[in-house]
């Protein structure tokens, strides 16, 4: 089947929800609660016996996914710890044999999932396992580091293990009986390859499309681009600085935990995280695939609830701006918000609400502007053109309304599909952002490797040879401060610092030494450097260039730039 056709339901979707379920709730500790306590496989059978989830109802579950917008449901058929959540064949340690409640919680998610037009998909972790005795995980962490996530405490002999008994024996069969029994299934949701190699996860691909040729892959069947998936899962909780460069969803916990856990460090995101981490994501064309993990008893934690309700009454109104769009046509993200947009609709998403907004570079004509909260509300607005350096300005004047706590949706619409300058011009804050996306690198190093990492940021930047510029307008004539925002590391993280660089902007060169804030850094905030004050007497069209006279590359890490940034003196 044609992958694009395959995939249509998914970007219009943008919004899921994931569940961890298992036997692991029992212990209120997380999914990994096995691992972690290093639970005996034998000991760890017993949890079956104990699961009971009488109070599981799969019309209450999809009631609550489909009123907090979401299009698809991702749940876990069997995660590290080996417990089948489905009825199978290939073992006895599955919800219908191995516990009291005895009944297929899959058949009646399909049902339920069927009647409400929600997509239902399997997630299965088919490398990670703690009870199979031939499933392998150790993950390379970095060079020279491996990490083993397997069971070795109960199987010590990683060398006895063969993974293609664990895919031929387990997995495969597995998986037949979930694209066998459960009608059309949205997603196989893989997860943790760790050392699956493309050849074994290939035939799992081929497999899963010969029996459902129109179920979604994505791409931690295995870490290779050989392989053929749909669709790129980035890291948990990733929300990147760019656009991957295909389609692509971040997993994100709704707490500290995926699984159940009630330990006094679980905390709960806010409403206007969630509710921005899906806008954030959307407006870089991702989607959103939420978790929660229901309780022993078979219910989904009341705080969970609540956001979702919350979140469901803001895709209410401005479900528009999500559904089916594609993320920002602009490369800069403005300071007030986030944007979006399909057919000729740009969707400005306002996160700091104020008197009035600018949009620079919009070549397009604005037919009209409307609030999705308040559709009647007179918008007005005015688009002008800059004589002397060529750029549109897009002004809209915000109403005197209350705004949603959240994020309040103004529609554009325009004359076709979007057409932007990126030129990078001084908006209303004053600040000029010159991010990492909008660099021009200059490799001229034999050895360069720099280049724009996912996460938005210049990296790689090993050799002084190489460089990097930004051309950009100046409007208003003043003083500034000039400052890199730099990566750095958290914790245990070894990072490298003590690099040099050298700003040439405004016909000045400045340099500053990037070194360490403070020791043991507990967040991964950015350094903020200051390189010094320039003054610019006219508005002009400027060239900044940053070179970097000294590198250090001991950990690998070189330097990383987020954005240089041309800051108001006064700010
Ligand atoms: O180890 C798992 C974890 O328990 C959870 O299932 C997440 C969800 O993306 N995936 C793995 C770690 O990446």
């Amino acid at each position: 089947m044609n992958p694009e056709k395959r995939k249509a339901w998914w970007r219009e979707s943008r919004f899921g929800m994931f569940i961890h379920w298992g036997i692991y709730s029992l212990l209120g500790k997380g999914e990994w609660v096995m691992y972690i306590d290093r639970i005996p496989v034998k000991d760890y059978e017993k949890l079956a016996e104990e699961f009971n989830p009488v109070r599981f109802s799969a019309d209450e579950w999809v009631k609550i996914a489909k009123d907090a917008g979401m299009k698809y449901i991702v749940i876990t058929s069997k995660h590290h710890d080996g417990f089948s959540m489905f009825k199978t064949e290939v073992s006895s340690f599955n919800i219908v044999d191995g516990t009291p409640y005895g009944r297929d919680i899959m058949a009646e998610l399909s049902k339920a999932c069927e009647r409400e037009g929600i997509k239902l998909c399997f997630y299965y972790s088919h490398v990670r396992e703690w009870r199979h005795p031939h499933a392998q995980s150790i993950e390379v962490l970095e060079p020279g580091l491996c990490g083993n996530f397997g069971n070795f405490w109960d199987y010590r002999d990683e060398r006895s293990k063969n993974l293609q008994i664990y895919l031929d024996e387990f997995v495969k069969p597995q998986l037949k009986e979930l694209l066998t029994n459960y009608g059309p299934i949205g997603i196989i949701w893989f997860d943790t390859p760790s050392l699956i190699r493309p050849e074994q996860a290939q035939e799992v691909v081929e497999l899963v499309r010969e029996l459902q040729p129109e179920c979604l892959i994505n791409s931690r069947v295995c870490d290779n681009e050989s392989v053929d998936y749909d669709y790129l899962s980035l890291g948990d909780c990733e929300i990147p600085g760019i656009p991957a460069s295909m389609d692509w969803e971040t997993p994100m916990t709704i707490c500290s935990w995926w699984g159940y856990n009630t330990q006094p460090d679980n905390k709960y995101r806010s409403p206007v995280e969630i509710i921005r981490q899906l806008v954030d994501i959307a407006s870089l064309g991702g989607n959103y695939l939420l978790n929660v993990g229901p309780d022993p008893a078979g219910v989904i934690p009341e705080e969970a609830q609540a956001l979702l309700k919350i979140m469901g009454e803001w895709m209410k109104i401005n479900g528009d701006a999500i559904y089916g769009t594609k993320g920002s046509p602009f490369e800069k993200q403005p300071s007030w918000g986030r944007i979006t947009w399909k057919d000729k609709y740009l969707y400005l998403h306002i996160y700091e609400w104020q008197k009035r907004i600018s949009l620079f570079g919009l070549k397009n004509t604005v037919k009209r502007c409307r609030l999705l909260l308040a559709p009647d509300c007179n918008i007005l607005f005015k688009q002008t053109n800059d004589e002397a350096f060529g750029f549109s300005r897009l002004e809209i004047d915000l109403p005197e309304i209350e705004p949603d706590p959240y994020c309040t949706v103004l529609v554009a619409e325009i004359d076709g599909t979007p057409d932007i300058d990126q030129t990078m011009i001084q908006d209303d804050s004053g600040i000029i952002r010159l991010p990492a996306l909008q660099a021009s690198l200059h490799r001229e190093s034999e050895d360069s490797s720099v280049k724009i990492s996912r996460s938005g940021a210049i990296s790689d930047w090993f050799y002084t040879e190489d460089w990097v510029s930004w051309e950009f307008i100046v409007t208003k004539p003043g003083d500034y401060d000039i400052y890199l925002f730099v990566k750095s590391g958290r914790g245990r993280q070894k990072w490298d610092y003590g690099h040099e660089a050298e700003i040439k902007i405004n016909n000045r060169k400045l340099t500053c030494t990037i070194d360490e804030d403070i020791k043991d850094r507990t967040s991964d905030i950015p350094l903020k450097i200051f390189a010094g004050r320039i003054s610019y007497d006219t508005a002009l069209r400027d060239k900044a260039e940053l070179r970097a006279l000294k590198i250090n590359r001991r950990n690998l890490k070189g330097l990383q730039l987020l954005s240089l940034e041309i800051i108001p003196a006064d700010k």
